[in-house]
């Protein structure tokens, strides 16, 4: 059993819910990289990774490829993006581009994170079906534990009239997510987790925060919405993952205001926005946040915030990436200090009021008070 135990517990001493995880910052990679390359690099890093002894590794969002969504593209032209699910048979671990590295990390005892456009298994209508989708490999599984489908796309589906403008047709490339936001246990990451084998129950005072680790999955645009996170802290979730493809400048997208005037300031403001949004919902939802950017100037000039960083559960930046190349991210994260958070300031069962969310549920857009 782990040694933090049920809610009287003082949090003070450490637990033995410790473990080393990384995210796997990825420089750019442009419309004329090969796959090859591309993938070669990846597995570079978790070689690095396997290195420090990382049990956990997360890629950026559609990792393997450059961030299409900036470009028009044609049928033809669009599904060599896509990784096909349907010619997998639906297993993940078998899709032609990212076998390799799915085959390192079966290799190496790794789980992983990772993202990519999947050109969905189903398809009902005989048409493709495309989402932007991240998985979790479980070594000790040896399989996809989880998939996450992107809900909050971002962007336009037609693109800007302005020719010089940066398009992110990510309303016109995939369909939003289908799979809500479903929290999961990740076996063998921490010793001695407390398992149904032993007659345990779940949510009793002396399991809480003793099972294997609670993990949600987010990707890019959703870490800015707290109604994203929220469901997780719901599941108890204690580590989060998140990659990103963030533009440094996109006026048309993010509006500009005195204060974004140059290209150097609207990159500032959103490196500020991104360390803003996964700090507060990490402390706001007692877990940990591992957050991955793709990153530097794709194409020769649409460039991408770095970033990448691992959040404690306290909102705290526990190690952030230097650079806008690959570069490896690591720590050793304890766990069981998410009790603290999910005990006092956010023990939910105590303090929330659902009797005064209903607007958040029933309402998409603003509705404004009546005018004096
Ligand atoms: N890839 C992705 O989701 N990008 C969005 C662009 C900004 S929308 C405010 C992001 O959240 O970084």
């Amino acid at each position: 059993m782990g040694s933090v135990h049920g809610p009287s517990a003082g949090h003070t001493a450490e637990s033995d819910r410790k473990v080393i995880v990384a995210g796997a910052q990825l420089g750019p990679i442009h419309v004329d990289t090969p796959r090859s390359e591309a993938m070669g690099r990846m597995v570079k890093l978790m070689e690095d990774a396997h290195q420090q002894g990382v049990k956990l590794i997360v890629y950026p969002e559609i990792a393997p490829v450059t961030f299409f969504p900036r470009h028009i593209l044609e049928e033809d032209e669009l599904e060599q993006y896509f990784e096909n699910e349907q010619e997998a048979g639906g297993d993940p671990t078998k899709l032609a581009n990212l076998k390799p590295l799915f085959d390192k990390a079966r290799e190496f005892k790794m789980d992983m994170y990772i993202g990519y456009a999947e050109h969905a298994p189903e398809s009902p209508t005989g048409k493709h079906v495309h989402y932007n989708t991240a998985v979790y490999y479980s070594a000790a599984a040896d399989s996809v534990i989880s998939k996450y489908r992107k809900v909050h796309l971002p962007g336009t589906f037609e693109p800007y009239e302005r020719k010089d403008a940066t398009n992110q047709l990510e309303k016109r490339y995939f369909l939003p997510g289908n799979l809500g936001f479903p929290a999961f246990r990740a076996p063998g990451l921490v010793p001695n987790a407390v398992g149904k084998k032993s007659g345990a129950k779940p949510n009793e005072p002396d399991t809480l925060g003793q099972g294997d680790p609670i993990i949600g999955m987010l990707i890019c645009n959703d870490r800015r919405w707290p109604e994203a996170w929220r469901p997780y802290g719901l599941q108890g979730a204690e580590l989060v993952l998140c990659g990103y493809n963030t533009t440094a400048w996109a006026p048309e997208l993010l509006g500009t205001s005195k204060k974004v005037s140059t290209k150097e300031k609207a990159k500032e403001e959103a490196l500020f926005h991104n360390k803003l949004c996964v700090t507060y919902n990490s402390y706001a939802n007692a877990c940990f946040s591992i957050n991955v950017a793709k990153c530097g100037v794709e194409d020769g000039k649409y460039p991408l915030i770095g970033g990448s960083c691992i959040v404690d559960c306290d909102g705290e930046v526990v190690v952030e990436a230097k650079t806008e190349e690959d570069e490896l991210i690591v720590a050793e994260i304890d766990l069981g200090m998410c009790r603290r958070g999910k005990e006092k300031v956010f023990a939910f069962q105590k303090h929330r009021r659902t009797e005064h969310y209903g607007i958040i549920v029933e309402q998409t857009g603003v509705v404004e008070p009546a005018l004096l």
